[in-house]
């Protein structure tokens, strides 16, 4: 019989849970690990099966969710350790659940058939979007003046340059609480995420660094159908207070290295 793995660890992020473990590769020479999950008092089920001694439990969606894991060691012959005590974790909560909502564009549900040419119609970016994205919540229209996809300077489609997306939002006073902006993703590029620099009314708020997608959110647009290869991921950063403004306020979105990404929604939420 194969030895169970050790030191099974969970981390929680945001719509994902993180597992590890240490184990023996090559006493007996292991064929996979099998990840069993089940939720409080629920049944267990496979979840999956990893050749690595890590594995990530994703597309959780916003809200702080709590699983057990357990992981099984089968090795070449087929024989099966014992499963390892079942560990704990919970994703992190996201602000598009505990906040609320500001201005939003487009729906969290790991789609990005609501937006603009999705799922597949990048090669009419530059026709249609040229200039960029200028979208005023409450006036536009997701489906028509949102583009599902943020080219970057690494895609010659759409002639190799930095695009900006600019989202426009009208607020009476500026909020009691903190702002937070939400950019959830349901793919990018796999090698070439590239990074994105956030402003607020004329201020850089930060430069962030895309994770590393699946390339495939460009043709298809629904990661929550089982077995998608599409790989999402989320941006949520508190906004400086001292950049907002009573009145209208202007987001903007400038993808200044890297090629694509492809949203699932986006907002911005008090918090
Ligand atoms: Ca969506």
């Amino acid at each position: 019989m194969p030895a169970s793995v050790r030191r099974l660890r969970t981390t929680g992020e945001l719509g994902r849970i993180l597992l590890s473990w240490e184990g023996e590769a090559y006493r007996p020479l292991v064929d996979h690990y099998a990840v069993y999950v089940s939720e409080p008092g629920g049944p267990e089920s496979l979840l999956g099966k990893t050749v690595y001694a890590t594995f990530v439990h994703g597309k959780l969606g916003g809200r702080a969710r709590t699983f057990h894991y357990r992981v099984v060691t089968v090795d070449a012959a087929g024989d099966r350790s014992r499963p390892t005590r079942a560990v704990v974790g919970t994703s992190a909560e996201s602000v598009t659940v505990s906040g609320r909502p500001i201005a939003t564009v487009g729906t969290l549900d790991h789609k990005s058939l609501e937006f603009a040419l999705a799922p597949n119609l990048s090669a009419q970016f530059t026709a249609r979007f040229g200039t960029g994205v200028d979208y005023t919540y409450g006036v536009d229209a997701p489906g028509v003046d949102w583009s599902y996809i943020h080219p970057g300077p690494s895609d010659a489609w759409a002639g190799r340059k930095a695009h900006r997306f600019t989202f426009r939002f009208t607020v009476d006073a500026v909020p009691a609480g903190e702002v937070w902006l939400a950019i959830w993703l349901i793919d990018t590029h796999a090698t070439l995420p590239g990074t994105a620099v956030l402003g607020l009314n004329g201020t850089t708020v930060r430069e962030v660094a895309l994770e590393k997608g699946a390339t495939r959110g460009s043709l298809e647009g629904d990661a929550a159908l089982p077995g998608s290869p599409l790989k999402p991921s989320y941006v949520e950063l508190a906004l400086p207070k001292a950049a907002l403004v009573a009145g209208e306020n202007v987001l903007t979105i400038d993808k200044t290295s890297g090629s694509w990404h492809v949203y699932d929604a986006l907002g911005v939420y008090e918090k």
